[in-house]
């Protein structure tokens, strides 16, 4: 059958041992928002990663400028950044503002990557309502909790973060 998400990493390549992670999440939708930072956070310090700063902003449309700034001063420190992860639950309402966040928000996520050249997670749920948005972050409240991304976002930030400083 077709197994649907990520195909997770597994050994060396998720050794996070010695590296420095930013995590900058939202303050709106903060329950969700929570779980998800939990779910990164976790999934960092359970693969070694001891070195983890969180920093909170208002909302989606502040994350990337938070990231870039937060990066380029840990550039000015003994320890840079390795990886970042933004985390933020966007969700529709009726006018179109969740689209321009939307749009804004991964473009810009992904600019700060580019720009910095450190990796940047986009920790982003852009969902139609409040019951997408607790079940990506394994808190629904129908059968089944759904599935926490920020284990994801956890495990891409440590293989991102290893890319092309160590062999694979
Ligand atoms: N920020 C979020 O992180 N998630 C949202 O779902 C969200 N919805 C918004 C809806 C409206 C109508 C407005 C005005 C703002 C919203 N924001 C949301 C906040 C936005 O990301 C940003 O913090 C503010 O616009 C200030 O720059």
């Amino acid at each position: 059958m077709f197994e649907k998400g990520v195909v997770p990493l597994s050994g060396d390549r998720l050794n996070g041992k010695g590296l420095r992670v930013l995590i900058v999440h939202t303050r709106w939708n903060l329950e969700i928002v929570q779980a998800l930072v939990e779910g990164t956070r976790s999934t960092l310090e359970q693969n070694h990663v001891s070195d983890i700063d969180v920093v909170d902003v208002p909302g989606a449309f502040e994350l990337p400028f938070a990231a870039k700034r937060l990066i380029e001063a840990s550039k000015q420190s003994a320890r840079p950044y390795d990886a970042a992860v933004c985390i933020g639950v966007l969700i529709k309402g009726s006018t179109m503002h969740f689209e321009y966040i939307c749009e804004a928000t991964s473009q810009g996520i992904m600019n700060v990557g580019l720009q910095t050249g450190c990796p940047v997670i986009f920790g982003v749920l852009t969902c139609l309502n409040d019951e997408q948005a607790h079940e990506r972050a394994g808190i629904g409240r129908g059968s089944s909790k759904g599935h926490n991304h920020g284990i994801d976002w956890g495990q891409a930030a440590i293989e991102m973060a290893r890319l092309g400083k160590t062999q694979n």
